[in-house]
């Protein structure tokens, strides 16, 4: 089998990165190990920045996202007993909009398969091969058991944290920064409607919680947790009880889904070895207090798809050779303000009391600060693109 980009992962990352591809004439294969009602039931992110939603909707891709969306011109900060409402389109001129992860999952595969070009699920023992060279190779078993090779120019390792992209790059190419937070994030989606038409962000003695939403009828509420949280010493009852300490009164309602999701800083450089390109979670996992995982990976395809398109078109790899930098310039950005808000928010060891009280004190000057305000605004709604 040969095609022009193998794509491995069907998560946000690699299936925009094919629908930008085929909108430029650009043959790809995506090689997915999960079947299609696991991605398109799993439920992640849900917040895309205003650039987010412009690069999906330029794609053709917007049509209900506009429709189901929940635009947001601001968001809440509070701690302990302070509230102070952050006025992101009042500062920035932009806004963000809620729309699940999954959502956008289920868009960007019907367009896929409308396509007719190949999105082969349930795939097993993915492996990546002379990358190095320019004709790389993927090999994979098929849910048959039979073994398929596929024959490309480039490679996309498209697939996240777990994935075995980032592990073919050679390891003395490799160099890995990592901060492992030393808590995690209960969270639920709730039949129950959301406390509040915009997202609250507490700081609490207890620890972090989050309000946000999934529509008008759907909740989606986090409550940070130890890293090594067992859910089931968290039935229903505490986890509203803990919910409402930590933000006062909110809506129950019948809890659809719980999760831990751990809390950890990662960037893999260089995001190029070869004709291996990474993007998204396979080169670098942010804590999600800063609501830009999905973000980082549309930012990272918007460069890859315009760096290919490059190529193909013959206007050589001026791009291709600058995506890592690129793509890095803008992650590191994002990483910082990811660290900075988790660090704002979150209670660390409690014994340290300098640190909680240092913590405490810069959330009440960004409460109180119009600087302050506006640097998290403008980062929180997206910071500009370069390509
Ligand atoms: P993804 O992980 O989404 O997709 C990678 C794909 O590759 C997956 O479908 C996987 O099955 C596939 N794959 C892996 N190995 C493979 C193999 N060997 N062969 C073939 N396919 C393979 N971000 C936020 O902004 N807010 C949140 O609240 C939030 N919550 C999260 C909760 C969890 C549990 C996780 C894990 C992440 C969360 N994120 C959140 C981050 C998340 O949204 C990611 O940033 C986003 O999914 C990144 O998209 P991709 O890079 O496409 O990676
Ligand atoms: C979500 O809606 O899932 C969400 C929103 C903002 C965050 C994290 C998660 O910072």
């Amino acid at each position: 089998m040969r095609t022009q980009v193998g794509i491995i992962g069907a998560g946000p990352a690699g299936l925009l990165l094919a629908h930008l591809l085929h909108r430029a004439g650009i043959d790809s294969v995506i090689l997915e190990q999960k079947s299609r009602p696991y991605i398109e039931g799993r439920i992640r992110a849900g917040l895309l920045e205003q650039g987010s939603v412009e690069t999906l909707t330029e794609a053709g891709l917007g049509e209900r996202l506009h429709r189901e969306g929940l635009v947001h011109d601001g968001l809440e900060l509070r701690c302990d007993d302070m509230a102070e409402r952050i006025d992101l389109h009042g500062l920035t001129g932009r806004r963000v909009t809620i729309y699940g992860q999954q959502e956008a999952v289920k868009d960007m595969v019907a367009a896929r398969l409308a396509t007719g070009r190949p999105l082969h699920f349930e795939v097993e023992d993915t492996q990546l091969h002379d990358i190095a060279t320019d004709q790389p190779r993927i090999t994979w078993t098929d849910q048959h058991g039979e073994r398929h090779e596929l024959r490309c120019d480039v490679i996309a390792g498209c697939d996240g944290f777990h994935g075995p992209s980032r592990a073919a790059m050679p390891a003395e190419v490799l160099r890995v920064y990592e901060r492992v937070y030393p808590f995690a994030w209960l969270g639920i989606l709730a039949e129950a409607s959301p406390v509040s038409h915009e997202l609250i962000y507490a700081r609490h003695e207890e620890g972090f919680a989050l309000a946000t939403m999934r529509s008008a009828r759907l909740s989606r509420l986090y409550l940070q947790c130890a890293p090594d949280e067992d859910l089931n010493e968290w039935p229903d009852a505490r986890i509203w009880e803990h919910l409402h300490r930590r933000l006062g009164r909110v809506n129950e309602g019948p809890i659809l889904q719980k999760g831990v999701t751990a809390m950890r800083s990662f960037v893999a450089e260089p995001m190029r070895h070869g004709r291996l390109f990474l993007a998204g979670d396979a080169a670098h996992i942010v804590p999600p207090t800063g609501a830009k995982g999905m973000n980082l990976a549309v930012a990272d395809v918007r460069v890859l798809a315009a760096a290919l398109a490059d190529f193909y078109r013959g206007r050589g790899t001026g791009l291709m050779d600058r995506y890592s930098e690129i793509c890095l310039r803008r992650i590191w950005k994002v990483q910082r303000f990811s660290w900075w808000m988790t660090a704002m928010l979150h209670r660390f060891s409690a014994e340290d009391a300098f640190e909680h009280r240092v913590q405490t004190a810069e959330l009440h000057y960004v409460m109180q600060s119009q600087a302050m305000r506006t640097a998290l605004a403008e980062q929180y709604v997206g910071l500009p693109y370069e390509v």
